[in-house]
């Protein structure tokens, strides 16, 4: 198992949409563990494939209280089949973004097709957390991130500060 480095704001990496996967393998799997990894030591309660440079639609994700046992996802190919009417609005943070919080209005609850860890169709219905966590992930695969959901004031302003902060670290990877 392999923590991977992170690809940070303003890397064009995290603007690409992701590659459907064709097969679900051995490889594969040992991927979305480092993945899993990689999000439980930044901590974070979900990560995209793209966040460690890996163009391809896969997300993880683990929503469990710190206190309570350890409930990994990994979702291959997802799909939201359908949102609910309600909205609910989170604070969200992205691990591309470190230290920036933002308030994101999402549908409260998804219903979301994917394919499991063995390659068998899976379907789950969430809300909560997990709702709006899985959103923001799926939006990673298409090259979105939670900041296009805010206005394009605060947008700009956190895309120069990351682009500083680039400049000083000399790169996108942390
Ligand atoms: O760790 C994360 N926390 C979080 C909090 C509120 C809404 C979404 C998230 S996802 C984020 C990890 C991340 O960047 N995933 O892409
Ligand atoms: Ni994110």
């Amino acid at each position: 198992m392999t923590i991977k480095p992170l690809v940070l704001l303003p890397d064009p990496i995290l603007r690409q949409p992701s590659k459907t996967v064709e097969r679900v393998d051995d490889d594969l799997r040992r991927f979305a563990d480092d993945m899993l990894e990689t999000m439980y030591d930044a901590p974070g309660i979900g990560l995209a494939a793209i966040q460690v440079g890996e163009p391809i639609r896969m997300l993880v994700m683990d929503v469990s209280k710190e206190e309570d046992e350890k409930n990994p996802f990994v979702l291959i190919n997802p799909e939201i089949v359908s949102s609910g009417d309600d909205v609910s609005t989170y604070e969200e943070g992205c691990l591309s973004i470190p230290d920036y919080y933002a308030e994101v209005e999402r549908p409260a609850t998804v219903t979301v097709n994917y394919l499991d860890r063995d390659g068998n169709k899976a379907s789950l219905t969430a809300d909560g957390l997990f709702a709006t966590c899985v959103q923001h992930e799926i939006d990673h695969l298409n090259g979105v991130l939670f900041i296009d959901h805010i206005s394009k004031l605060k947008r700009d302003m956190v895309v120069k500060k990351f682009t500083k902060l680039a400049k000083q670290r000399g790169g996108t990877r942390l």
